[in-house]
C-alpha cells in the first residue's frame, strides 16, 4: 500500500471515529494478542487524541496470558455495553459477525467501522481502515498515533507492542517488515518493555499447557516420510490437565519446527462428535 492511499484511509477513518460520542471497541471471538492489544491501543488513542472515552468489550473473556496488559480489566462482556453508545469499532476482523454477540447489545441506529489487516472478503462498512500489508492491527493503530502526532503513553505503547509482537510470532513471521520493526521501535520509545512483554507472553507457559504439550508430543505420528506430523487432543485431555482452550495455542509449533516437516496437524476435539 502506498503512503497516499494509507493516509487517505487513515484520514477517513479518523474523521468517523473522532466524531463518535460514545464508541464501543471490540474484536473477534477467541481473542488473541492483536485483538486485546489493538482494542486497548485504540481506546487509548481516542482518549489521548480526542478525549473520547470508549467502552471496550469482547465476546470472550480476556485470555489469562493477556490479563496483565494495562487496561485489560476495562474490557467487559457485551452485556455491560451502555445503552447510549453510538459507534461500534471492530478491530482485527472485517467480518462484523466475528465479534460474536457484541452486535446484539448495540443500539439499532448505531454505525459500524472496521480496522483490519486481513485480506478483504465481502462487504466492509464505509470509511474502514484496511491494510493487508500490515503485520498486525497493532501496527495500524501505531500509524494512527503517528499520523495525528499523538504521543504514546507507556500503557498505550505496551498494548500496541503486545498486538504487534504476538501477531508476528515475536517478529519471526514473513509478515514482519521494516515498517513493523520501525513501528515496534516507536512503541519501545513510547515505554513498552521488550523484556517484560516477551517473558510474559513468549517465555512462560501454564503448568496445564506444559501437561498438554506432553500428551501432544507423546502421540505424534510422522507421516509422508517425515514431511507431515499429526497428533490429537481430546476434551478429556483438557479436563485432566486442567487446561483451557487458550492453553492449546502454539502447541502446533513444536511439530512445525521439526526438520523436514511441511505440514503439521493437531486434531482437537471441540465438542461431542466435533473435531
Ligand atoms: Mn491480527
Amino acid at each position: 500500500m502506498n503512503e497516499t492511499t494509507r493516509n487517505e484511509m487513515i484520514r477517513a477513518f479518523i474523521a468517523q471515529v473522532s466524531q463518535a460520542r460514545k464508541p464501543v471497541i471490540t474484536s473477534h471471538v477467541s481473542p488473541d494478542g492483536d485483538a486485546v492489544g489493538s482494542v486497548l491501543g485504540l481506546a487509548n488513542f481516542l482518549k489521548l487524541a480526542y478525549g473520547i472515552e470508549a467502552h471496550c468489550t469482547l465476546h470472550d473473556p480476556v485470555p489469562r496470558m493477556y490479563k496483565w496488559v494495562p487496561g485489560a480489566d476495562r474490557i467487559t462482556p457485551p452485556e455491560a455495553i451502555p445503552a447510549d453508545v453510538d459507534l461500534l469499532i471492530v478491530a482485527d476482523t472485517h467480518q462484523v459477525d466475528r465479534a460474536g454477540r457484541v452486535a446484539e447489545f448495540m443500539p439499532k441506529d448505531s454505525s459500524v467501522i472496521v480496522i483490519d489487516h486481513h485480506i478483504v472478503t465481502g462487504d466492509v462498512p464505509p470509511d474502514s481502515y484496511l491494510d493487508s500489508t500490515a503485520a498486525a492491527v497493532g501496527e495500524m493503530v501505531g500509524e494512527l498515533y503517528a499520523y495525528t502526532n499523538t504521543p504514546l503513553t507507556p500503557d498505550a505503547a505496551t498494548a500496541c507492542y503486545v498486538a504487534l509482537s504476538t501477531d508476528t510470532g515475536c517478529f519471526r513471521y514473513p509478515s514482519t517488515t521494516s515498517r513493523t520493526h520501525l513501528m515496534a521501535g516507536s512503541f519501545i520509545d513510547g515505554g513498552a518493555s521488550v523484556g517484560d512483554v516477551t517473558e510474559r507472553i513468549f517465555d512462560r507457559m501454564s503448568p496445564a499447557k506444559f501437561a498438554l504439550l506432553g500428551r501432544v508430543l507423546d502421540r505424534v505420528e510422522m507421516l509422508a516420510g517425515g514431511r507431515a506430523a499429526a497428533t490429537r487432543l481430546t476434551l478429556a485431555d483438557l479436563e485432566e490437565c486442567g487446561a483451557a482452550h487458550e492453553d492449546t495455542d502454539g502447541l502446533i509449533n513444536f511439530l512445525r519446527n521439526v526438520d523436514g516437516v511441511d505440514v503439521a496437524l493437531i486434531c482437537r476435539e471441540t465438542g461431542p462428535n466435533e473435531t
